[in-house]
């Protein structure tokens, strides 16, 4: 039934987005990223898979053209599997393996593909594909059309959406509009719904509460608050910064430079205890700050989010008088401060998993409330249906207290993106819990200090000789690494210290905490050393701060 894909038609337009010769790359943490000029034949390929995927599940799937966090020049593509999730790990290797077949034998992969997991070709196919900001994805999103056209795909185009929207498309398409509506509109009023319904329960809806300043990253984010503002301004007016009118995308702004600068993006002016909060590029990530009356900056990042929203979702339950589990999922990157605090004094329910939301959305599956955060703002809450069928009866059945208790619950789980981590879906969360609680930004970051730490990056010649294994905590290669690491660790108090190969940047990160600034910042500097002798680095030589 080959004859169900028109063989020559691909080859023939594959041709037009011919592969540069030896050029390999491979579906990372969030799936291709590299060089814009040198990811057209990706685009088309990942079109063509698209449309696969979609026959053998009998479901919409999602492509987004996206490098969200990476800088300008670069730019990326991701499938969205039928529930809004990342794709299934056994398709990263199919596309992994057409995105490196060179143009004779596309037709051989295609076919190996669509045999090894039984794609019925005579199935209809629906894509639906989205693109950020960046100059080169409306270009390049034409390449993913042509990719799912030329196989018989039909497809819709929601030009430019950001990254969590992409995925709450196409869950809302493949669950029959019960999630809900999948148009911009049906997203915007979904959450602004459950948020103004939020503050409204709010007994200190003082002004503090009110305004926030964001850092939009010069991305997507910009444009998506300013249409989606005034659905929710009764419970919340927002100030936007950076909003892409003239800097650069993720230049100097953005969660990313806030996160791993510790500092305020340029372009922003904060006054003391002002709450303030930056977006990543493709508005999947978000992290909040504040300066304190002596102008000290102090940034709240993903594991303090993962702690306001758990322990409120944890008081919730008890109202509620429902024993449901929840659990919470980190990375290696979670602060200590964070994971002790959860454990000891919340008593609740810490894993760890490697660094990419698929490995914590998929762990956070395993709890009635699964909260994951990755440390650099990417997070969110899943709920299992036996909780929301049990929500939904408690809102109309109990007492008073209880059933408002309840309301809000299930007004929050409205509010998150069960698909995927979304700045905007949190950024209502946190508002609406601040404002409930009556809690300041000082108060919620008091929970609990941060331990010091440093985030480094080191140039390598080939990152994949770092291999690491126990949740990306060890290196297994190359030889003496680890050794070398165990050693510097044990110089500093209260320290720990990781490396590990980004799979969206050639670069390797190194991440160290320690009971000082001063000691995380020389651990880190010397696990870098360590990196560049042992791991081939090049270029120059880490040099310390
Ligand atoms: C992506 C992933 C995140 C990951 C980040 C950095 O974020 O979605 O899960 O933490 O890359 O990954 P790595 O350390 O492997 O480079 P984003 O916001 O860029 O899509």
């Amino acid at each position: 039934d080959h004859l169900d894909m028109d063989l020559g038609a691909i080859t023939k337009y594959s041709a037009l987005h011919a592969k540069p010769n030896g050029l390999i790359l491979q579906y990372g943490t969030a799936g291709f990223r590299t060089k814009a000029e040198h990811l057209d034949h990706v685009m088309f390929r990942m079109g063509l898979l698209a449309v696969l995927r979609s026959k053998q599940t009998k479901s919409t799937i999602g492509v987004m053209v996206t490098a969200s966090h990476n800088p300008e020049e670069d730019n990326g593509v991701k499938l969205v599997d039928p529930l809004g999730e990342m794709l299934a790990p056994s398709w990263e290797e199919h596309a992994t393996c057409l995105a490196n077949a060179e143009e004779q034998d596309m037709q051989r992969v295609l076919i190996d593909i669509s045999e090894k997991e039984a794609v019925n070709l005579q199935q209809d196919a629906f894509v639906v594909i989205g693109r950020d900001t960046r100059p080169s994805s409306e270009k390049l999103s034409q390449s993913v059309i042509d990719g799912v056209t030329v196989v018989g795909g039909q497809f819709h185009d929601y030009g430019l959406l950001t990254t969590p929207q992409l995925h709450y498309m196409v869950y809302c398409r493949n669950t029959g509009g019960r999630y809900g509506k999948a148009t911009v509109e049906g997203y915007y009023q979904k959450l602004s719904k459950a948020f103004v319904e939020l503050t409204k329960q709010a007994s200190c809806s003082g002004d503090e509460y009110r305004s926030l300043k964001v850092d939009c990253a010069n991305g997507i984010g910009a444009l998506k608050l300013k249409e989606m503002e005034h659905y929710f301004s009764q419970g919340l007016s927002v100030q936007l910064f950076n909003d892409g009118s003239k800097g650069k995308l993720n230049h100097l702004c953005g969660a990313d430079f806030v996160k791993s600068h510790q500092k305020p993006p340029q372009g922003m002016e904060i006054k003391s205890n002002e709450r303030c909060c930056s977006f990543d590029g493709d508005a999947d990530r978000i992290v909040y700050y504040y300066h304190d009356a002596d102008g000290h900056f102090h940034l709240i990042d993903g594991d303090k989010i993962a702690t306001l929203i758990s322990s409120f979702l944890k008081e919730l339950l008890v109202e509620i008088g429902e024993s449901l589990n929840i659990g919470v999922v980190q990375t290696a990157y979670a602060n200590g401060s964070s994971t002790r605090y959860l454990e000891e004094v919340m008593k609740v329910p810490v894993y760890c998993t490697k660094t990419g939301v698929k490995h914590l959305h998929h762990k956070a599956q395993e709890f009635d409330i699964g909260v994951y955060f990755e440390a650099n703002g990417h997070g969110t809450a899943l709920f299992s249906t036996a909780v929301e069928m049990k929500i939904k009866q408690s809102a109309e059945q109990l007492e008073d207290k209880k059933r408002k208790a309840a309301k809000m619950l299930e007004n929050i789980i409205d509010l998150f993106n069960q698909a995927a981590g979304d700045a905007i879906s949190d950024m209502l969360v946190i508002e609406a819990i601040l404002a409930l609680k009556g809690l300041t930004v000082q108060q919620w970051d008091a929970l609990y200090t941060d331990l010091p730490n440093r985030q480094l990056k080191v140039q390598v010649a080939d990152r994949r000789v770092i291999s690491t294994t126990n949740a990306e905590r060890q290196a297994v290669t190359p030889p003496g690494l680890q050794e070398a690491i165990n050693d510097l660790v044990k110089k500093y108090k209260l320290s720990r210290a990781f490396v590990r190969p980004s799979g969206t940047e050639d670069v390797v990160r190194v991440y160290a905490e320690a009971d000082s600034q001063e000691s995380a910042d020389h651990l880190a500097h010397e696990v870098s050393l360590a990196v560049f002798q042992l791991a081939g680095g090049i270029g120059e030589r880490p040099q310390p701060g």
